[in-house]
């Protein structure tokens, strides 16, 4: 190793050993193990390809990776080895792992989702590939100023990437605008727009089993270099522009704004990577295999939300105009390989682009889609007669003058089966999203309980958690985390709880010094760590989290001398550039912290850190440290969570609402080790049915609340109290969309019963082990196999 290692620095970086950087270190390392993993990954292609088994293309504009090199290490058994090494060349592993740039590919937790997918699709030895776009600028970095967040952009190739490796001979022509020419069901696309989409490959490790899978992210270029003419001018920024305006397709991943006015440059990303990836999964079919009717066998291809949706219409345009299938055969090959899940039942999210727009920029699959709608709303009529009701409930398009495309029920449509992403979720996108798919194919529709990668999550985030796991059961958990249930027979153990006890808190202790370091607050690491993290949104109710702890505060203030449960909330997450109302409760929690972190009279028992720039890797450093997990959002709003998994996985104990796989947690750990409270779906459609609700009448008669709202609406915590007026008003006079106020009662009596439990510290270490003990359904490895036996009907590669 310590061998590899000085050759790569020497030879291949071109760095002498007395000078190298630690940063010279950190690349050669990582370079070496790539060409390690290089050596298992032809391996892996090759034997699927003897084989002739299925490969699965996984379809999603993001991909929220993380750093690697832990992961590559833990993933080759090559961790020790690598640290001696490293040691007799004076470095320390660790702090080469820190050095690592954190690759944002993802807003949050559709992004991260297909992280860990990647990861278990390679430790279960599925063929697969990921594909996606390899953004210049990842998710924005958030900094604070004064409170509020500013975005900077996020450089994450400004050192460069050791782990990728351009493919040049994966090159495909891609074309926009233009305008079709027809020759009966086939036709031309012509006057087009031309760039080229080139692969960067990344190397996705299985751990215990051999395989590697390929995650393949598509970057622009355009097809002439340079223009020359303009060159020859000497008008040398007229002669890069074509290079600049490939480029411009992959530069910047969008934010999730959540309200999808036309924006014509994400409409030329989805369909940049769609194509390049339907052109290259045809191309690798080919290259074995003359018979269409194979395709079914050999690929499937996955939408991770409707963002790929163009790719079946991409599809049917590459099958039938350029390889000459009749339509009605490649209707039947799409509908045999496509699945789709959704990630969202948010009217505002739901993806639609103007039928106007697609005229422009893709015309050829605009008809095509008009063509499978005519199709469809045809066949209904032949087979349950004229219904203009069920047609505008189903067609792909709608909305009269301005007609638009919808692409969930273009993906619906085109799909073999569709799922949700816990059992709650699933439920609800065949009842309320889809309820007319649903009836007309029932069999179409499942459910897939997300999950998270237990290497990353616990294996590599919490090192003293695992050790103490391996002790009591073996290390298998990390490829079967069902193991962990052997756990249970430990959560009354008065030796366990005690060292769970010494390892939270020293998980506590490292994220106390991390909090002062940042910020300069200082808190008890005795206290309860109460956790909110994740992207700053209306509906997942971190203002229900701040109106509970300005109560609390109050209600300290009001009984100073009384016994109060120490309590340090520690919150973290981004708002969406455009999210004005996301923004202000950024900055109303950073408001109210400076507020009550001063107060002498409760700074010992209650404090308020907002944590900048929540990633992957700050993610690593709360996660382990959480006693409680606020998974607060209304029901029905949040499709699964996954931060809540992740806690719970760590030990932390929930406070949530019956929402997504909260209600999954539930059942895995028992209603004692978990605190549900607020309405149930059933009873939010009811209360909104009945048209009664008044918000202002809970704000009259609760006066905890009406302190609270009074208070930051008068400028406790800003000295302009128009500053947020805003959030009053959306609460007071905009009837309160999510119904805090009318949860706020039900919430505030479940954090009364959370501070009962924290006094018997051995009683919440039980809760705590429980929660681990539970956690062993939420890997994705068991959502993994659940899609391969469901939904991809694929074969594994033996270990
Ligand atoms: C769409 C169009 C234009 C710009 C941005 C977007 C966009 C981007 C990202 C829309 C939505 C997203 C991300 C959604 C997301 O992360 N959803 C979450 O998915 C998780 C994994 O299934 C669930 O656990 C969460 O409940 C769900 O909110």
């Amino acid at each position: 190793m310590k061998e590899a290692l000085l050759a790569r620095l020497v030879l291949g970086l071109g760095v002498a050993p007395e000078t190298a950087t630690q940063r010279d270190w950190f690349q050669a390392t990582a370079v070496t193990l790539r060409e390690i993993l290089v050596e298992r990954w032809h391996e892996t292609n090759r034997r699927v390809h003897e084989e002739g088994l299925k490969q699965v293309s996984y379809l999603s504009m993001e991909f929220l990776l993380a750093r690697d090199l832990e992961n590559a290490l833990m993933s080759t058994g090559l961790l020790g080895e690598c640290r001696q090494a490293l040691a007799e060349c004076g470095v320390d592993l660790n702090d080469l792992l820190g050095l690592e740039a954190t690759p944002a590919l993802g807003n949050g937790g559709l992004g991260r989702l297909a992280a860990c997918f990647m990861d278990s699709m390679a430790c279960l030895g599925l063929p697969a590939i990921g594909y996606g776009i390899r953004y210049e600028f990842g998710m924005f970095r958030q900094e604070i100023a004064d409170g509020w967040q500013v975005e900077r952009p996020d450089d994450w190739l400004s050192d460069s990437n050791p782990w990728e490796m351009l493919r040049p001979e994966r090159q495909y022509l891609i074309r926009l605008g233009g305008r079709v020419e027809h020759h009966g069901e086939r036709a031309s696309w012509i006057d087009t727009e031309n760039l080229f989409a080139i692969a960067y490959d990344t190397l996705v490790p299985g751990h215990g089993h051999s395989a590697v899978d390929t995650l393949r992210l598509w970057s622009a270029k355009p097809v002439q270099a340079m223009d020359l003419a303009a060159f020859n001018r000497g008008d040398y920024a007229q002669a890069l522009a074509p290079r600049v305006r490939a480029k411009t397709v992959v530069r910047v991943l969008y934010p999730d704004d959540s309200t999808l006015e036309g924006r014509e440059l994400r409409l030329r990303q989805e369909h940049f990577f769609v194509s390049a990836s339907i052109q290259d999964i045809i191309r690798r079919f080919r290259e074995d295999y003359d018979d269409w009717a194979l395709l079914p066998q050999k690929a499937a291809i996955h939408l991770n939300d409707t963002h790929p949706a163009l790719a079946p219409a991409e599809f049917m345009r590459q099958l039938v105009d350029e390889h000459e299938v009749e339509w009605n055969a490649a209707w039947d090959l799409a509908t045999a390989i496509f699945s789709y899940t959704n990630h969202t039942l948010m009217p505002e999210a739901l993806e639609v682009w103007p039928s106007e727009m697609m005229a422009r920029l893709l015309p050829r699959h605009l008809q095509i889609i008009e063509e499978i709608n005519q199709r469809f709303l045809s066949g209904l009529r032949e087979l349950h007669g004229e219904n203009q009701d069920r047609d505008g409930e189903v067609s792909l398009i709608t909305g009269g003058d301005h007609p638009q495309i919808n692409m969930g029920r273009m993906s619906v449509l085109a799909s073999r089966k569709v799922n949700g992403v816990s059992k709650l979720h699933s439920r609800l996108v065949r009842e309320q999203l889809f309820p007319q798919f649903a009836s007309i194919y029932p069999d179409r529709f499942d459910n897939v309980t997300n999950g998270i990668t237990p290497r990353r999550w616990l294996a590599q985030a919490n090192h003293a958690l695992s050790a103490l796991i391996d002790e009591k059961i073996g290390s298998t958990w990390r490829s079967d985390l069902a193991r962990l249930s052997q756990l249970e027979a430990f959560s009354t153990d008065v030796d366990f709880c005690a060292r769970l006890r010494d390892i939270k808190q020293a998980n506590k202790l490292a994220l106390a010094n991390l909090i002062h370091d940042r910020l300069g607050v200082h808190v008890d690491p005795a206290s309860m760590f109460d956790v909110q993290v994740k992207r700053i949104h209306e509906y997942k109710r971190q203002l229900l989290n701040l109106i509970g702890v300005v109560a609390r505060w109050n209600a300290i203030r009001a009984e100073p001398e009384k016994d109060w449960v120490p309590r340090t909330v520690v919150m973290a997450g981004k708002a969406a550039s455009a999210y004005h109302m996301a923004k202000l409760i950024i900055k109303l929690a950073h408001d109210i912290g400076r507020r009550i972190n001063a107060d002498p009279l409760t700074s010992d028992r209650l404090k308020l850190v907002f944590l900048p720039d929540y990633n992957v890797s700050l993610a690593e450093r709360i996660i382990p440290a959480a006693d409680l997990s606020e998974q607060i959002s209304l029901a029905g709003t949040e499709a699964s969570g996954t931060g809540n998994m992740k806690l719970a996985l760590n030990g932390a104990v929930t406070i949530g609402t019956a929402d997504g796989a909260n209600v999954e947690i539930a059942e895995a750990v028992g209603p004692d080790d978990i605190f549900i409270f607020g309405m149930t779906v059933e009873e939010v459609a009811a209360l909104r049915a009945s048209g009664t609700y008044s918000s202002r009448e809970i704000y009259r008669t609760n006066h905890r609340l009406q302190e609270a709202i009074d208070q930051i609406g008068a400028g406790e915590f800003n000295s302009d109290p128009a500053c947020f007026w805003p959030i009053v008003d959306s609460l007071l006079d905009g009837n309160d969309h999510f119904l805090l106020l009318a949860d706020f009662d039900s919430y505030w009596t479940a954090q009364a019963r959370v501070d009962h439990a924290w006094r018997d510290p051995s009683a919440w270490s039980t809760k705590a082990a429980r929660n681990i003990s539970g956690s062993g359904i939420f890997s994705s490895d068991r959502s993994i196999r659940d899609y391969v036996e469901r939904i991809w009907q694929a074969e594994l590669l033996s270990p």
